[in-house]
């Protein structure tokens, strides 16, 4: 059979977003010649599973231009498995995309040994809480400055919540930051603390750093410990933290709730449309505020962690706020190829 090649087509931005792998969640195919240098040069064509075995050339686009937009793009999940997913997730969305995630990152021998090398060095332990400060082109452009100040506060809620079910012997937190002064400023300032940290991965972080191999190295370090900590505080307006999250889904039954995001709510970059459903009235008790009746389908844009949200009603058309607890999320199901040849093999390799 023909070798098949993947063209991953990308801006070559400072924005390099992590997540251009996870084009693979969609199944856009474009037909073309093997080893073609340019994928805007190849004809695009949406095949079905059925054509797959003859495709040549797979493109992975930045996600926000596949065209036409598949609909099994985040936030969908496959129809036979949502049942089961409502029942035993709090947010079935990002454990399917985690699916992929797992696949993806699944490290080879160097690394999972430079992982076992740094979690002795580091000293990293249980139980450890999270922290992901972005700074450095991130403040101003895309998203605000946060003081380390507003990240603790949650990371000392959290730690009063674990106190009650487990032994706390030390508050550790897990710092991973593209700025190199801010561990020893959280050293200075949190002293009933310990910080784990390689300051030195913060550095390569830097702007001139950022596009080397060590660099590349670090992230993916800092990645994977933010993932297996107990609890996140960050930004999920920064995909390195959004990237942690979706692992840390493959780490436990539901994950959903380990985290708090000082800015964004949890999406997939290029995703569908994200809708909620009024689930009770709202009347309108100031003029930011937007009307619901229960049924109306929001577009939610955000939601400012005080109890509101803010989005669009789509029945009028109108974006305001709207009390979070008034909504519940619309999940959208597709109908997945359910492979059940693959249910086969895995029996018959069993069985061998
Ligand atoms: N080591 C390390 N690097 C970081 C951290 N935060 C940001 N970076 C650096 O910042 C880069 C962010 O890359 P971008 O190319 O902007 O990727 P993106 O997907 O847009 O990610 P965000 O801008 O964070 O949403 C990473 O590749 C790292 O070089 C961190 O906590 N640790
Ligand atoms: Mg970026």
């Amino acid at each position: 059979s023909p070798a098949i090649s993947v063209l991953v087509s990308y801006p070559m931005a400072p924005n390099m977003c992590i997540s251009y792998f996870l084009g693979l969640n969609g199944r856009h195919f474009s037909l073309g010649t093997p080893g073609s240098p340019k994928s805007n040069s190849l004809p695009s064509v949406s095949l079905g599973e059925a054509h797959d075995k003859d495709i040549q050339v797979v493109e992975l686009p930045i996600v926000d231009s596949l065209q036409p937009r598949p609909p099994y793009l985040p936030l969908s999940i496959p129809e036979d498995l949502a049942q089961r997913l409502h029942r035993l997730h709090g947010d079935p969305s990002v454990w399917w995309v985690s699916q992929f995630v797992k696949y993806l990152v699944h490290p080879q021998a160097w690394l999972e040994k430079e992982i076992l090398d740094t979690t002795a060095k580091l000293g990293f332990r249980h139980p450890i809480i999270g922290v992901h400060v972005r700074r450095t082109d991130k403040v101003g452009t895309e998203a605000a400055f946060h003081p380390i100040e507003e990240y603790m506060v949650h990371v000392e809620e959290q730690f009063q919540h674990m106190a009650r079910r487990i032994h706390v012997d030390k508050k550790r937190v897990y710092l991973a930051t593209d700025d190199p002064s801010l561990l020893q400023e959280a050293k200075t300032k949190y002293l009933d603390y310990e910080f784990i940290s390689d300051n030195s991965i913060s550095w390569s972080a830097g702007l001139h750093n950022r596009y080397t191999e060590n660099s590349l190295r670090g992230v993916i370090l800092d990645i994977h410990f933010l993932s297996q900590t107990d609890f996140l505080v960050c930004t999920f307006s920064s995909q390195v933290c959004r990237v942690a999250y979706e692992i840390m889904q493959t780490l436990h039954p539901d994950a959903s709730s380990f985290f708090h995001s000082l800015d964004d709510i949890y999406y997939f970059g290029g995703q569908n449309a994200h809708n909620q459903i009024a689930i009770y009235p709202h009347h309108p008790r100031s003029p930011e505020d937007v009307p619901l009746e229960p049924g109306d389908v929001i577009g939610v844009a955000g939601n400012h962690w005080d109890g509101y949200s803010k989005g669009v009603n789509r029945k009028m058309g109108r974006t305001g706020l709207y009390p979070s607890y008034k909504v519940k999320e619309k999940i959208e199901t597709v109908k997945y190829p359910t492979y059940p040849e693959a249910d086969k093999l895995l029996s018959n390799s069993q069985r061998k």
